[in-house]
């Protein structure tokens, strides 16, 4: 066998195997880029070598097999068939090809679409009552589906309007099938529940739920349609007759006008659809519409430009099985294969473990890949990953990327399991899997130089404390050198120190001291979302601040105290009270609130505050005051607030109108303070109104 008969039978075989799982099974195990590539690939060196291509080659059948279990149809004019581009350069060669071949230099009016990525099928109405549905199949024979196409919702079966008055006797209308996200994701949901695989992408769950025998599956299925085009237009035929293209007598010269008349017949045309005045719109759409992607609810996955002069198309004609006035500019594969070439670990600001894919870097979704997570081990089981397997990563709109899938098939001798380390790989100290937990930590804490590097970026950073002059690189620099070993040492550098590190000069390090300087003013909600307390983001640091009021009030709040702010359940109450626990983080916090100039409070601690843990409600309305006046009066003495009365509760306020809730405080025996004993409390403890 010659080396391009070996090569030409191999990609043959190859691209069977794929059209099986992706057109039979629905489940395919490449992406879409990667079989593109091998059909090109076969095209290209059957074309060079004529002789070799024989008739059962996939490259001679585009498009899938009908399926026996279905009757076939076949299309009273072909379904044709779109080319690709995938730049813009190649757009405007497209423009250029349609312009030289009309011999015109005039601006090309286009209508623009976005190129839903579902199923071509075929419609046809004869006196207006939908009586045959198909799918594309190869172009020329399609499967009928016409019991399931029934089912969709947004599918009329009877046009708008009176037969040979509005609409021709037989109108032929094409457009594409698809599931939009939402149910997509619904079906998935349901499927997993059951313990099924579920569909890979909308497209394969439209085409799958369309392949169903029963048709009340489909039904279940939300399927959705717009139209894209007409195809056989006209009168049938007398016996023996051909049938008359009625196409002219009823419909525009615009492509873009046919398609609001069916719109105007009852047929959903995509809202996106847009009339271009000239080529260089093109760009823009494209644009326009790549942005809108993620905020469509359907998937697209490139725009449609078609000459929108039905004449233009006419002399334009068609070669092979594909338009010469319509392309199709594709957006970036947002799924690629790639090789993980190795698998390192990550020691994050908390001592998590993070496992990380270095990948062979690969364009995917418009940019170039190298890395990615892979969260915690089982991420990893559950996509049985190893090193060195061809995988494919997906990256899609601005989500980071993620490994989808591992294609077995492809799996080399030389593939390794992932080893998780027993000892953190920055430090080696001891590694621990907490319970509940799928992450491995490290239990150094800040004498772990990962942990320390990110904690003293998080606490520079710009929503905590927002130092000027201190980047990422110059923290790594600062720990590489052992100048500081926590937030609180960043304070004790001096310029000269500084101006003495390399890559620093006497400038920079000016600015740097007068950042930290800056720095030191801050607010309570930033100082302890500057700790960097597991789960404790902004919001919730905003909130402890304005529960509790003082540093030292939540240093000391005891677990059930903590669980009355809102937003703190269990898991982020028990990490605050950790942190606390810690030796080493009390002294950090010590030594910065030392350093800090609290603009707006005073540092207590928890034996100057008269109301600790006391615990008050408030109810009906307070005349002198706001509620949350009162109630941030009452935290600055160290009491609690709390929303409902219990046997806990020592105090409830109780103002006008008071209803349920001084009830429920009168049959407990707690102490009900009026408006005016709640000011008296406070004035007694020099708090004034
Ligand atoms: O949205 C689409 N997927 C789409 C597909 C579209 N908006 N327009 C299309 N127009 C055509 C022609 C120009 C041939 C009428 C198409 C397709 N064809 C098409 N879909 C599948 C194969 C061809």
């Amino acid at each position: 066998m010659s080396n391009a008969q070996e090569k030409i039978s191999q990609l043959q075989q190859q691209i069977n195997q794929y059209n099986h799982e992706y057109y039979v099974l629905d489940q395919p195990s490449v992406p879409d880029a990667e079989y593109d590539r091998l059909m090109t690939a076969l095209i290209d060196l059957e074309t060079a070598n004529p002789t070799l291509k024989t008739i059962d080659s996939p490259s001679q059948k585009v498009g899938g097999q009908a399926l026996k279990s279905f009757t076939q149809v076949t299309h009273q004019l072909p379904m044709l068939s779109l080319d690709n581009v995938f730049s813009l350069e190649d757009f405007h060669s497209f423009v250029k090809r349609v312009k030289d071949r009309l011999n015109s230099n005039e601006p090309i009016v286009f209508c623009a679409e976005p190129k839903l990525d579902g199923l071509a099928v075929s419609l046809r109405y004869e006196q207006g009552q939908l009586v045959q549905a198909a799918t594309r199949g190869d172009g020329s024979v399609g499967e009928n589906i016409t019991t399931n196409i029934r089912t969709i919702k947004s599918i009329p079966l009877k046009l708008m309007g009176t037969p040979g008055k509005d609409f021709p006797e037989i109108v032929e209308v094409r457009g594409e099938v698809f599931m939009p996200k939402a149910s997509f994701d619904a079906l998935n949901v349901l499927a997993k529940k059951r313990g099924e695989k579920g569909f890979a992408n909308p497209r394969n769950a439209a085409a799958g739920s369309l392949r169903q025998l029963d048709s009340k599956i489909t039904a279940k299925r939300n399927l959705a349609f717009y139209a894209y085009s007409l195809g056989f237009v006209g009168e049938s035929a007398s016996q023996g007759a051909e049938s008359t293209d009625l196409t002219h007598e009823f419909f525009a010269n615009s492509h873009h006008e046919r398609l609001c008349q069916l719109k105007n017949l009852g047929l959903p045309m995509c809202p996106e659809v847009r009339l271009l005045e000239n080529e260089g719109a093109g760009d823009a759409f494209y644009q326009g519409i790549l942005d809108k992607r993620s905020a469509l609810s359907y998937e697209i996955d490139g725009t449609v430009f078609k000459v929108d002069n039905i004449v233009l198309q006419k002399r334009l004609g068609f070669v092979a099985r594909a338009p010469r006035w319509a392309i199709a500019y594709k957006f970036p594969a947002e799924e690629e294969l790639t090789c993980v070439e190795d698998v390192e670990f990550q020691v994050g600001r908390t001592g998590a473990i993070t496992p990380v894919a270095r990948l062979k870097p690969i364009f995917v979704g418009g940019v170039t890949v190298s890395n990615a997570t892979l969260h915690n081990q089982d991420e990893i089981n559950r996509l049985g990953l190893m090193v060195n397997d061809t995988v494919v990563i997906r990256r899609a709109g601005d989500v980071i990327p993620q490994i989808v899938s591992v294609v077995v098939g492809k799996r080399p001798d030389n593939a390794r399991d992932i080893i998780f380390p027993t000892t953190c790989p920055v430090c080696d100290s001891a590694v621990v899997k907490l319970e509940g937990e799928a992450i491995l930590r490290c239990t150094a804490g800040l004498f772990c130089a990962a942990q320390r590097k990110e904690a003293i970026k998080h606490f520079s950073s710009r929503k905590a404390h927002d130092v000027d002059g201190l980047g990422d690189k110059l923290v790594e620099q600062l720990v590489d050198e052992e100048l500081i070993n926590t937030p609180v040492d960043l304070f004790k550098l001096t310029e000269i120190q500084v101006s003495m590190m390399e890559r620093m000069g006497k400038k920079s390090a000016t600015n740097l001291i007068a950042g930290l300087e800056a720095a030191k003013t801050t607010t309570l909600a930033k100082f302890i979302y500057g700790l960097g307390i597991r789960e404790v983001g902004e919001a919730t640091a905003a909130n402890l601040a304005n529960h509790f009021y003082t540093l030292a009030a939540i240093e000391s709040a005891s677990l059930e105290a903590l669980k009355n702010v809102s937003d703190v359940g269990e898991i982020v109450a028990k990490n605050i009270v950790n942190f606390f626990k810690e030796e080493h983080n009390l002294t950090v916090v010590s030594g910065l609130s030392a350093v800090m100039n609290w603009p707006t409070i005073e540092i207590k601690s928890a034996e100057d505050l008269p109301l600790a843990e006391q615990i008050f409600v408030l109810t009906g309305t307070l005349t002198q005051m706001g509620r949350a006046e009162a109630k941030t009066a009452l935290q600055s003495l160290g009491a609690k607030v709390a929303g409902s009365v219990s046997k806990n509760t020592d105090f409830v306020v109780a103002g006008d109108k008071a209803g349920s809730k001084l009830t429920k405080a009168q049959d407990l025996g707690i102490s009900v303070l009026t408006e005016d004993g709640l000011v008296a409390l406070l004035a007694e403890h020099g708090v004034t109104i």
